[in-house]
């Protein structure tokens, strides 16, 4: 075992008894959501995947070690506290070396979890390509995590503040296989559609996992997006989420606002302008991902089909 990982009892067990674990990432729950909702999504969403029959596994950086599983006070923690750093691949040895407070972004849980031996990886959105990145050069590591390390991201696509097509492009480039479920389109986050098509569409668990077991099998490193739209009762109105973008994008660029502060930036603005509804959208879209990824880490432990 990697001298940094400090696995929870949870996981530990889970572990030894060669259970289908789940990770989960803290970046969505220090900067993402505000407290106390976001403790207890974090709380409800580590329980969905238990009853799907696998084993939950939110990942953190505190005091020096990458927590593998996380205890009821270090969730509180991790939710309340207002020092918790944002980390990325650049932030991990910074924030260890210095015994900091870390919340882990989805390239950074996308490291700790290839440390820890976890291949399925539960989230809402990824990061991608910003608009404007060819002046900003703003596109964020999650990408370049996703072309390098083999671990399976369920999302509920991206959010329309980012270039959509460019981010396509962007994972096209790199290898990197979107599989969308249950629909052809590649979803937007706060809704179903994104007006661009994933590359696959692979609906059942099963089949999901003999299509990424065989790109592991081929030796082809990194990851694969699992784009899983949200329900269609939670969704947004489409014109509402573009009016609130298109202002929240304008705001940033106003204030000046740059790097990693930017995706923070823009989440809370939307929650705002949204008069919090985006974050019923967000809770649930999360917790119907935490079911397909479930399912998906079960299924990849089983039988090859
Ligand atoms: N997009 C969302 N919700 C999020 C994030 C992105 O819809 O919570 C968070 C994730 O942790 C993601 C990170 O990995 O923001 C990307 O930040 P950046 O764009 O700075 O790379
Ligand atoms: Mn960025």
């Amino acid at each position: 075992m990697h001298p940094y990982l400090l696995l929870s009892p949870e996981v530990a067990a889970a572990r030894a008894a060669g259970k289908p674990i789940v990770a989960l990432e803290s970046t969505i729950i220090s900067h993402g959501m505000p407290y106390p909702q976001n403790v207890q999504t974090a709380r409800e969403v580590e329980q969905v995947i238990r009853d799907a029959g696998a084993v939950p596994a939110t990942i953190a950086l505190i005091k020096g070690r990458i927590c593998i599983g996380l205890s009821e006070e270090q969730l509180e923690l991790l939710g309340s506290s207002s020092d918790a750093i944002k980390v990325s691949r650049r932030d991990l040895p910074y924030v260890l070396a210095q015994k900091k407070l870390g919340a882990t972004t989805v390239a950074a849980t996308m490291i700790c979890a290839e440390l820890a031996g976890i291949q399925v990886f539960v989230t809402g959105g990824i990061g991608g390509v910003h608009r404007g990145a060819e002046k900003s050069f703003d596109i964020s590591a999650d990408l370049q995590e996703l072309a390098h390390t083999n671990v399976a991201v369920v999302c509920a696509g991206v959010k329309s503040i980012l270039d959509i097509g460019l981010t396509l492009e962007y994972l096209e480039t790199h290898g990197v296989p979107v599989v969308s479920v249950g629909q052809p389109g590649f979803p937007a986050f706060f809704t179903r559609e994104s007006g661009f098509n994933a590359d696959f569409q692979i609906d059942s668990a099963p089949e999901q996992a003999s299509f990424i077991r065989t790109k592991w099998e081929l030796g082809l490193k990194g990851g694969v997006v699992v784009a899983n739209p949200v329900p269609e009762e939670a969704a947004m109105p489409k014109m509402e989420i573009d009016r609130i973008t298109e202002q929240a994008l304008l705001e940033a660029d106003q204030q000046g606002v740059t790097g990693k502060a930017i995706t923070p930036f823009l989440l809370d603005r939307i929650k705002q302008l949204t008069g919090g509804r985006s974050l019923a959208t967000n809770i649930a879209l999360v917790k119907h991902n935490a079911l397909v990824g479930a399912r998906l880490a079960v299924a990849l432990h089983g039988a090859p089909v």
